[in-house]
């Protein structure tokens, strides 16, 4: 038998289970990382499960998105975490050492591990040759001791030929987004190969991997060669690495061509990542804001030619440009050749090493304002401005239109400046808190803003409510529950928090639905992308939903609804979404024989109609969604 890299990877991880594409394993996993903005909730319900003590190799938990500091909430939350670090035996990543996916690929991400993060863009640390997947914070809780998932395909992206000067690593994964879109990755991992892969270091590797995530794939991975070894010996790591490559005719489910050499710079336009054009076709249109920075784009590399472009030159007046590093090392570096003072002097602003503007943690644009930035999501709203006009590029092409306050294909800048990538990065792991041996004693220290997680009764025969919203194709966890400085405080307080459901789509939305006492969701295609916030599942859950019922789930948010109760359910024929209205009042009869079954039928009280609806549960997942989700059925299954 030939094997393709994933293949590899997850078989050496398999503790339970048949390896078999579709089927759901049980794997062993190496190390979690979770943030601060989903890490309260995952350690909270850590804490409810009562395990004693991680049971990874490694589990991190950093503090990188809600690191303004306006009132107490952040800073609370950030103690809690402290604490249950040091309680629960987690390495800690103090507020200023970076963005989690930056700093692991740095410090932790080894070549052929296993990785679940309470983040969407976990698969950074495929850039390394890992498995590294994003997941509810529940579900990473539970992955501290193991880790489910359905053997999704594998679809080869066999690259050729070599960017040309002004093409970035960005603009590989732009154009993976204009072919496949943001739902094309769903149900797949991607594994990089062909020729072209040994032309792309780690961090640009990662910057694809980390963007896959928009594709809506489970995760991506790079083959751990060469590259990997200088980049892992440059950060002080070279003993942990090891080669991993496909067998020589290993078999995909699909596969895919792309000639590096072909490309040009291309720009995501508002409001969706796949809605990717060649930056040429809008060149000359007027900028206001350009942001350097995020987890897709802020390595020392990235933060380098950004420097080298603008040297001894100034941002254009209508600009406000912001720059945020990815790490504490990336910071020092920059700071130490000097870059940093090339950034300032050509008037940049720059922000802490954190996610900063990219979830709206300041920085929100004015009123019609272009906003450039080099993340990887311009869903609508998410930059703290509605509506907003928010593109994504390449550093390069961000640092293109901060000098000419319009867009411009960065090619027409002129020499392209070589960055070789650092042979010694700077080490320095002093933000780093190891847990001590023992942490029975350790006080878990709580602010009055965390409040307990809600639980949801065991699933009941049968559900009847009012069709509380109605919405179409690509629904995001942007739009379920929105982020931003003034939410993103509430993270630790479910019914606070709750008071924030769907407002961006229909600002009725919680009032509603606790006036009706709970009820249904009806969407379209690939409902729930982005995000791995477990709040989209926990705060409707909260609210009363009892269902939702669309054409087809992103992954993360499928998994975040079993776990708490809510049933995920899929039209058998696509057309009788048409049949549902906002406001009809429906209901279902015999739910757990449905569960079991896979499929039952809604009916529609108000056109006394009826359609049949389908689920796509594992058994295991069957049995979650029957004890009232996944605490409910972990707590069962340890007797606490
Ligand atoms: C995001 O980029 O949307 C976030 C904020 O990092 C989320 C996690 C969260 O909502 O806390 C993600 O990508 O999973
Ligand atoms: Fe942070 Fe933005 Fe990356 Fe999410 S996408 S982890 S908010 S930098």
């Amino acid at each position: 038998m030939r094997f393709n890299l994933v293949q590899k990877i997850l078989q050496e991880h398999i503790v339970e289970g048949k390896f078999e594409t579709g089927e759901e394993v049980g794997l062993r996993i190496d190390q979690t990382l979770t943030q601060d903005a989903t890490g309260t909730m995952a350690f909270l319900q850590f804490e409810a499960i009562g395990i004693d003590r991680v049971q990874t190799k490694k589990s991190v938990s950093y503090i990188d998105h809600n690191m303004l500091q306006t009132s107490f909430e952040n800073p609370d939350d950030h103690r809690y975490l402290q604490s249950t670090a040091a309680r629960y035996g987690v390495y800690f990543s103090r507020p200023g050492n970076g963005i989690c996916h930056q700093v692991h690929l740095e410090r932790f991400a080894v070549p052929g591990g296993t990785l679940i993060g309470s983040d969407s863009h976990t698969p950074t640390a495929g850039g390394m040759g890992m498995i590294a997947i994003g997941a509810g914070g529940l579900d990473v809780a539970v992955a501290m001791g193991s880790y489910f998932l359905k053997i999704p395909k594998v679809m080869k992206i066999n690259l050729t030929g070599r960017l040309q000067p002004w093409v970035a690593a960005k603009d590989i994964i732009l154009e993976m987004l204009r072919r496949l879109t943001v739902k094309g990755g769903v149900g797949w991992i991607i594994e990089y190969g062909g020729s072209g892969v040994e032309t792309l270091t780690v961090p640009e590797r990662a910057t694809i991997t980390n963007m896959g995530a928009e594709l809506g794939a489970t995760t991506s991975i790079f083959p751990s060669d060469d590259q990997t070894r200088r980049f892992l010996e440059a950060q002080d790591r070279g003993g942990d690495w090891r080669e991993l490559k496909p067998d020589t005719d290993a078999q995909y489910d699909e596969n895919v061509e792309i000639n590096l050499s072909e490309l040009e710079p291309l720009i995501a336009q508002p409001s969706m990542p796949d809605n990717v054009v060649p930056v040429s076709e809008i060149e000359g249109l007027e900028v206001h804001q350009v942001c350097v920075g995020s987890c897709t784009n802020s390595s020392y590399m990235d933060l380098s030619r950004v420097a080298a472009i603008l040297r001894g030159k100034i941002i254009h007046p209508q600009i406000s440009m912001t720059l945020s590093p990815g790490s504490k090392q990336v910071f020092e570096m920059i700071s130490r050749a000097g870059e940093l003072s090339d950034l300032i002097g050509a008037g940049a602003r720059i922000l802490e090493a954190s996610c900063g503007p990219c979830i709206g943690m300041g920085q929100a644009p004015p009123t019609d304002a272009v906003t450039l930035r080099t993340f990887n999501r311009n869903f609508a709203g998410r930059t703290g401005t509605s509506p907003d006009r928010s593109y994504l590029c390449s550093p390069e092409t961000a640092a293109a239109a901060a000098l000419n306050g319009v867009v411009t294909d960065p090619r027409k800048l002129g020499d392209y400046p070589i960055v070789e990538p650092p042979k010694k990065f700077i080490i320095n792991d002093n933000m780093i808190v190891s847990p001590p041996e023992d942490g029975r004693d350790v006080e878990i220290l709580r602010g009055p803003n965390i409040k307990p997680v809600p639980t949801k009764a065991p699933m009941t025969d049968a559900l009847d409510g009012e069709l509380l919203l109605k919405v179409g194709d690509d629904i995001t966890t942007d739009h379920i529950m929105p982020a931003g400085a003034k939410i993103l405080p509430l993270r630790s307080n479910i019914p606070a928090i709750s008071e924030y459901v769907f407002v961006r789509v229909d600002e009725t939305f919680p009032t509603r639905a606790k006036a009706a006492g709970g009820g249904f969701i009806v969407g379209g295609l690939n409902y729930g992308q982005g995000s791995s916030r477990e709040h989209a599942a926990l705060a409707p859950m909260f609210l009363g939903v009892k269902a939702v019922i669309v054409k087809s789930f992103a992954r993360i948010h499928f998994a975040n609804l079993v776990n708490f109760g809510i049933i995920p359910f899929e039209f058998a024929d696509p057309d009788d979404y048409d049949k549902l209205n906002q406001g009809d009042r429906l209901s279902i009869s015999g739910v757990l024989e449905g569960l079991d079954k896979g499929e039952i039928y809604l009916k529609n009280e108000s056109t006394e109609t009826s359609i049949r609806i389908v689920t796509n549960l594992s058994p295991r997942q069957v049995k979650i969604m029957k004890a009232g989700g996944m605490l409910a059925y972990t707590r069962g299954a340890a007797g606490n």
